[in-house]
């Protein structure tokens, strides 16, 4: 079975990589009152010995108070209340935090709606034995969607070919949220500084990942779209995508150019 995934040209290859400590998975909700008990199980049944934080932004149907029932049942699960919907990336760096702060070794994103498929954990899991970080892809070969609209599939193979084109980064599925992280990989990549939300939280994140020069490594996903629940994409997440992505590439561009290094 091919389970190794792509390498990215960045990776410092022969390196050495350390055991792997206890992983958490981070599941940001925000009105997922239809998901969030099924996920949990799924991905408590898939990698037993993980946790889960469940970061909700105070959503409206109750999908906390779900999630605090099931974190009252079971120990492994745990749940981050958070004020208000504030986007996903902010919820994924408060629960970064929090996994920091309780020594977790791996941090895993992962969205509530079934997307991301508990199932195929274990493969992202035992890639990052050899990575700093591991990113599930839909666009190297092996990966694929499933039920996803066409106008999504147009968005999300333009998103990651004008982020990798513009930002020298060579991943395939840059905008992808179904990651795994080594705790130390997430503390270098300078998360305080991060601004930005919505599908370009994870542009930012793995284009960070690769200017450091951490091994990156693409592993072949199945990604299914939700059959419950909405999606909260929306015009301003796309908006905000594209004007960060192509600030970022003008800026290195010109700063290349002047001779200067950007931040
Ligand atoms: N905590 C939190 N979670 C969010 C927010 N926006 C989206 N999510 C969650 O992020 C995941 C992906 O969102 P989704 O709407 O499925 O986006 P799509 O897959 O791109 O259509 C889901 O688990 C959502 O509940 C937010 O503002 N706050
Ligand atoms: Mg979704």
């Amino acid at each position: 079975m091919n389970d190794g995934g792509r390498v990215s040209e960045a990776g410092d290859q022969g390196r050495q990589f350390g055991p792997l400590g206890t992983a958490l998975v981070i599941i940001p909700t925000y009105n997922e009152a239809e998901n969030i008990q099924s996920i949990v199980g799924r991905v408590r049944a898939s990698v037993p010995d993980a946790h889960i934080l469940v970061a909700d932004d105070n959503s409206p149907d109750g999908t906390g108070k779900i999630a605090d029932e099931l974190a009252a049942e079971d120990e492994s699960v745990h749940v981050l209340h958070r004020k208000g919907k504030e986007g996903l990336g902010a919820a994924y760096l408060a629960g970064f935090r929090w996994g920091l702060d309780h020594d977790y070794g791996v941090l895993v994103e992962m969205d509530a709606d079934g997307s991301h498929q508990p199932e195929e954990l274990p493969r992202l899991l035992t890639a990052l034995k050899g990575a700093d970080l591991v990113l599930g892809s839909r666009w190297v070969p092996g990966g694929r969607v499933v039920n996803w609209p066409k106008h999504r599939e147009f968005i999300s193979r333009g998103g990651s070919t004008y982020s990798r084109l513009l930002l020298d980064v060579p991943i395939r599925d840059v905008t992808g949220g179904y990651r795994a992280f080594r705790s130390e990989t997430l503390e270098g990549l300078g998360l305080g500084e991060v601004e930005s939300q919505g599908y370009c939280f994870q542009v930012d994140l793995a284009r960070r990942a690769v200017k450091a020069g951490y091994h990156v490594v693409e592993v072949p996903i199945t990604f299914v779209e939700r059959e419950l629940g909405d999606s909260k994409m929306s015009q301003n997440i796309v908006v905000e995508a594209l004007w960060r992505v192509t600030a970022w590439g003008v800026g290195e561009r010109v700063g290349r150019v002047i001779g200067r290094k950007q931040p």
